[in-house]
């Protein structure tokens, strides 16, 4: 039987989501496109062929026709929703982050340890990029030797809106290599520092980061919101007998003028159109055999990266190093 999938928030990625459940999830149906503004629903709903459109999330999660939810709202309802899909008893695909506030993580976890069983999936997608797949390997076969550190860079055109913060790059960008990053290693941060040179203009400037892990790894992570040349994401990890970096993906090549060029995408979309593929092929899985998605993130995933968040900002806004405090991982999230 497909299963039939409601995606609430019609933006960007709402959007995104309702075309990849409509073209490429076998096995499933968009049933319901939801967002607050009726229009918009409507609009993504009719593109992509969903069976209704709705403008109520809490109704929408709650329907019969609807057996599993992806999130991709604002950023604030992620939590709220969530909890209304765990007392729905409905797995759920929430974008990151589960919530900015790890008090609200925390939450979460709580109401899904009481319901006994995983209902969160976080679009965590990087997860599932081929490059930070090899490295996890890379890591696993020993190939490199211990791991000693990992650099990161992380570059969007522009910032979503002109009162982007320093702050928010941290909160909204950093949580993906944050993620990524301490699955790759498979460890935890203890430390968080944070900088940000000083542009010339009043565009928020990039934020520079130094974290350092339980295993005694360094970890640098640049995110520039503003590098207005293209989307660009760079890794590379160092290993104690060699090093394993992130090619450029580009599927074609220019010549012409006497020079040899390859062109970056606007966007994260194209970037990780196979990732987002892959993490939301595991979701289905995970719906249809309720066992949770081997390298998928989770709500514990999602209150890590919200706590080093928390710690990031208060670095940057004091300019000294703040440690990392984590609850104990509970034996649920094991
Ligand atoms: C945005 O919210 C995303 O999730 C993108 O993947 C990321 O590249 C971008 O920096 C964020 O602002």
């Amino acid at each position: 039987m497909s299963i039939r999938i409601a995606v609430i928030g019609a933006g960007l990625m709402g959007a995104d989501h309702a075309r990849i459940v409509a073209q490429e999830l076998p096995g499933t149906t968009l049933q319901v496109v939801c967002d607050m503004d009726g229009a918009r629903a409507k609009t993504v709903a009719e593109e992509y062929g969903a069976v209704d459109f709705a403008t109520d999330p809490e109704g929408t999660i709650s329907r019969d026709d609807v057996d599993a939810v992806i999130i991709a709202s604002p950023d604030f309802t992620h939590a709220p929703l969530s909890m209304a899909c765990i007392a729905a008893g409905k797995r759920v695909l929430c974008e990151k982050p589960l919530s900015q506030q790890s008090d609200e993580c925390l939450a979460v976890m709580q109401a899904e340890q009481a319901a006994g069983a995983k209902f969160i999936q976080l679009g965590f997608m990087r997860r599932y990029d081929q490059s930070y797949m090899d490295m996890r390997d890379a890591i696993t076969s020993g190939r490199l030797g211990r791991p000693l550190m990992m650099h990161n860079f992380h570059r969007n055109v522009a910032t979503p809106a002109s009162d982007f913060t320093g702050a928010m790059a941290i909160t909204n960008s950093a949580p993906h290599e944050f993620d990524v990053v301490r699955h790759v290693l498979g460890t935890e941060y203890v430390s968080i520092a944070a900088y940000q040179p000083r542009r010339s203009d009043d565009l928020v400037a990039p934020v520079v980061m130094v974290l350092e892990t339980t295993d005694g790894q360094l970890v640098n992570i640049e995110i520039n919101n503003n590098a207005s040349y293209g989307y660009d994401v760079r890794a590379e990890l160092v290993g104690e007998e060699g090093t394993i970096a992130m090619n450029n993906v580009a599927y074609s090549r220019f010549d012409s003028n006497l020079t040899n060029s390859t062109a970056y995408d606007a966007d994260w979309r194209g970037r990780y159109a196979e990732a987002y593929r892959r993490q939301n092929r595991d979701f289905v899985r995970f719906v249809q055999t309720g066992e949770f998605p081997a390298i998928g993130s989770s709500a514990w995933d999602g209150y890590c990266s919200a706590m080093v968040a928390e710690a990031g900002v208060r670095a940057l806004q004091s300019g000294t190093k703040q440690s990392v405090e984590m609850i104990q991982k509970p034996e649920f999230y094991a």
